[in-house]
């Protein structure tokens, strides 16, 4: 039989228009679900990966409380990797394939995470930078059409603001140290600064995606528009700070009520995101290794959930006749 799908996307772009939430029951369009599962699994992707760069200093963070820190913030990482993965099933595709797309190399992960973390400082650099790079791009996105996708956001920015205040908290510590130290914060900060202002993506002009995902109400502002707000807030936290931001035409236009700031280097950019940047087959390799070793835990998580249900186990492992006999000690309790 065949369905009348006029109704359906009637339906579908009143919601839009009306600044409402598409959820996972709702007919939406096949190109409206595939642009999200792209983008959220991408950013989901990129939590995973981006708890390589900083894990790599856990077990050379230079205090037991720097350690503490640190070692929650890439919890955080994995976390916010999971709540993703979980709002793009809700599209109805699966976490593994998934995982599958990225190993293949069929699905992207953010380019920032190809730089390498040559010193601690680069800790605090990627908290104050490429956090708060996040938080800019990340914020509009509480407020992004597909629910679930909203609502992983909002939890995730309330933690990603923790991890640029950590950072920054970092190198505020450091500029207070020695000459030594505030040489270190300046050479990390100028490493950093232009991968972080690629984050955003493309120039708009260049950027494929952005005119239909505006439409749809998935992204709510340009890259443009984010990386310039990311600049003007950046800029007196730098001042602050002490560092010098590497940009000789980074400067206050009072006309525009903007700074305005020199061009990344777009050719860097696209090699990066094709795959040749500086560490990306070291992170790809790290990652499908923790894959293939986590097969085992898998494989035995399905055969135990497989083995419950044919038995009638519940989750905890017991069986329908010990669950009564659970109940009935419990009311026995009362
Ligand atoms: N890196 O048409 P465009 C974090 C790709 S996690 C790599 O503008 P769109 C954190 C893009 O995918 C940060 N690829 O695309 C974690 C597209 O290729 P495809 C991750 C990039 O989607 C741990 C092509 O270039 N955040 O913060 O409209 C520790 C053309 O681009 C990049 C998110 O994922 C890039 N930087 O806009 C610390 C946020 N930029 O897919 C921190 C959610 C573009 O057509 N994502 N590409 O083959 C978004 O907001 C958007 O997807 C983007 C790109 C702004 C990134």
């Amino acid at each position: 039989m065949q369905v009348d799908q006029a109704p359906l996307e009637e339906a579908f772009e009143a919601t839009i228009a009306g600044n409402d939430r598409i959820e996972p029951r709702d007919w939406m369009p096949e190109k409206y679900r595939q642009t999200l599962i792209r983008q959220v699994a991408q950013h989901a992707h990129s939590e995973i990966i981006g708890m390589q760069p900083e894990g790599n200093w856990i077990t050379r963070a230079p205090s037991l409380r720097r350690k503490a820190v640190l070692l929650a913030k890439v919890q955080d990482e994995a976390g916010h990797g999971l709540y993703l993965y979980s709002a793009t099933e809700t599209l109805g595709i699966s976490r593994d394939e998934l995982t599958r797309r990225l190993i293949e190399g069929k699905q992207k992960y953010s380019s920032i995470f190809n730089y390498p973390t040559l010193s601690y400082t680069d800790v605090g650099t990627i908290g104050w930078l490429v956090d708060g790079a996040a938080i800019c791009n990340q914020v509009p996105l509480c407020r992004t059409s597909y629910g679930p996708y909203g609502r992983a956001m909002i939890r995730i920015c309330k933690e990603e603001s923790f991890h640029q205040r950590q950072g920054y908290e970092l190198l505020m510590t450091m500029m207070r140290g020695t000459d030594e130290q505030r040489a270190m914060v300046q050479e990390s900060v100028d490493r950093f600064w232009w991968p972080a202002l690629m984050m955003f993506g493309p120039p708009d002009g260049d950027s494929p995606n952005t005119a239909q995902s505006m439409a749809w109400g998935i992204k709510r502002h340009t890259n443009d528009e984010l990386r310039q707000r990311f600049v003007d807030m950046t800029v007196p936290q730098a001042k602050a700070l002490g560092v010098t931001l590497p940009d000789p035409e980074l400067q206050w236009n009072e006309e525009r009520g903007a700074h305005d700031f020199g061009e990344p280097d777009w050719d860097e950019f696209w090699a990066v995101v094709k795959g040749n940047g500086p560490c990306n087959a070291q992170r790809m390799a790290h990652r499908k290794a923790a894959y293939d070793d986590g097969a085992w835990v898998r494989e035995a998580a399905m055969a135990f959930a497989a083995r419950a249900d044919s038995v009638g186990r519940d989750a905890e492992g017991r069986s329908g006749e010990e669950r009564t006999g659970t109940k009935a000690q419990e009311a026995g309790n009362d």
